[in-house]
């Protein structure tokens, strides 16, 4: 382990955190521009173990991507497509319905469902999608709709945020996830994605949602244009909404991949910044409980041993991912159970399956059947 020198700007922030203290923007700047990779991961594990101890949760899970039609040109996107092109798809209600007995037979406990912005798509069309899954099998958890979809849905409908959130609730939606928050400060969001939701708006569709009661999640999208510092920005903004509403669950930096992207000359992350990025998240959101390893972008490998830089998650078994593969991700499209619990063991973590809501699963000796226990907080001692 690296001694930092007490009497340094480092060995200040350290001790601050080491007393359960929070980071300001301009000391995470610092961390973020200067810190040594060994350093940040024994903070971050300090942060991590002290509000997950030696747990690693997944879940089992199934990917829906209804459609990859997009009236939206992110940069950073090979997922999209034009509605005339060969490559362009849109499920309907018996391919929807396919994928949800599917999801039975594996015994997944929650369906995520992102996708494209189809022009030619009502509403209700979305809508449907939830309904869908929600009447074949009710008892699976519906995490549906990035806040980039939702804002696209009240432009649609010119209906307010509020009521779009309600009609996808009626229809069995549980949860939003993460994505469309890419970065939020403007100089690079105006520059990969200029037209979709801002990020005020992102951020007041996760406020309405979360007093609705709705759990979400948060992502961040980096290793492109951006600098360390607007890292930085997009953390602090999401940790002084969650201080306002505690409505988020999880955070999952997402890594980018460039291959068939209008980013293609970037290089892939490397794997140290994937660690010092997993790192200063868990340093910077002190409100956070969880912080995601998303082993599908990060590799199995990278994902392992975020386990020990801040993260407690890895996500799910995931069957069915389209959007890093388009990106040239050469992770598998699904792992199991046995070798969840392998990469969680080998990384001297405890393995626990959790639901959507960070619920425990408990199986049947089939592992078909489950039912949901204690909150995972109530793991912890108090
Ligand atoms: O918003 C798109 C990202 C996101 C690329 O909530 C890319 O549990 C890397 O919402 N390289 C959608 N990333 C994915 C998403 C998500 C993923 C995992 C877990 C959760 C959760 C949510 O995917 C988009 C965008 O940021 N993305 N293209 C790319 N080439
Ligand atoms: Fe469309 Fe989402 Fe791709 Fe942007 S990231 S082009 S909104 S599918």
């Amino acid at each position: 382990m690296r001694i930092t020198n007490p009497d340094s700007r480092l060995g200040a922030i350290s001790a601050q955190i080491e007393a359960g203290e929070r980071v300001s923007y301009d000391d995470g700047v610092y961390l973020a521009e200067t810190a040594d990779l060994l350093t940040l991961g024994r903070l971050a594990n300090l942060v991590r173990e002290r509000k997950n101890g030696n747990y690693a949760y997944y879940n089992t899970n199934i990917h829906l991507n209804p459609t990859n039609v997009c009236v939206y040109r992110c940069v950073f996107c090979a997922f999209r497509s034009d509605l005339k092109s060969p490559k362009a798809y849109t499920f309907e209600a018996d391919g929807i319905r396919q994928r949800v007995a599917e999801a039975r037979e594996m015994g997944a406990t929650e369906i995520h469902v992102v996708g494209g912005l189809h022009h030619q798509k009502p509403f209700e069309w979305y809508v449907d999608v939830v309904r869908t899954i929600h009447d074949a099998w009710p008892d699976l958890h519906i995490k549906a709709w990035t806040g980039v979809e939702i804002n696209w849905f009240s432009y649609m409908t010119k209906k307010p945020i509020r009521w779009v959130l309600e009609q996808l609730v009626d229809a069995g939606l549980g949860s939003l996830p993460g994505g469309g928050a890419e970065i939020f400060h403007p100089e690079v969001r105006d520059r990969i994605c200029e037209h979709k939701a801002d990020a005020q708006n992102w951020l007041d569709i996760h406020r309405t949602a979360h007093e609705l009661g709705l759990r979400t999640n948060a992502t961040m999208l980096y290793g492109h244009i951006e600098k360390p510092w607007h890292r930085v920005d997009h953390l602090c903004r999401l940790r002084d909404l969650q201080d306002q509403t505690g409505g988020f669950q999880t955070f999952i930096p997402l890594a980018f991949h460039p291959e068939n992207t209008g980013l293609d000359h970037l290089p892939k992350p490397s794997g140290l910044t994937d660690l010092s990025v997993m790192a200063l998240s868990r340093i910077m959101l002190d409100n956070f409980d969880h912080i995601k390893a998303y082993w599908i972008m990060l590799g199995e490998k990278v994902a392992q041993v975020a386990l020990s830089f801040g993260a407690d998650d890895l996500d799910g078994t995931v069957i069915h991912e389209l959007i890093y593969h388009d990106a040239g991700a050469k992770t598998p499209e699904g792992l199991t159970v046995d070798q969840l619990h392998r990469m969680i063991r080998e990384a001297g973590r405890v393995p626990v399956e959790r639901d959507t809501l960070y619920r425990r699963v408990i199986r049947e000796a089939n592992g078909a059947q489950w039912k949901i226990g204690e909150p995972i907080r109530a793991l912890m001692p108090a």
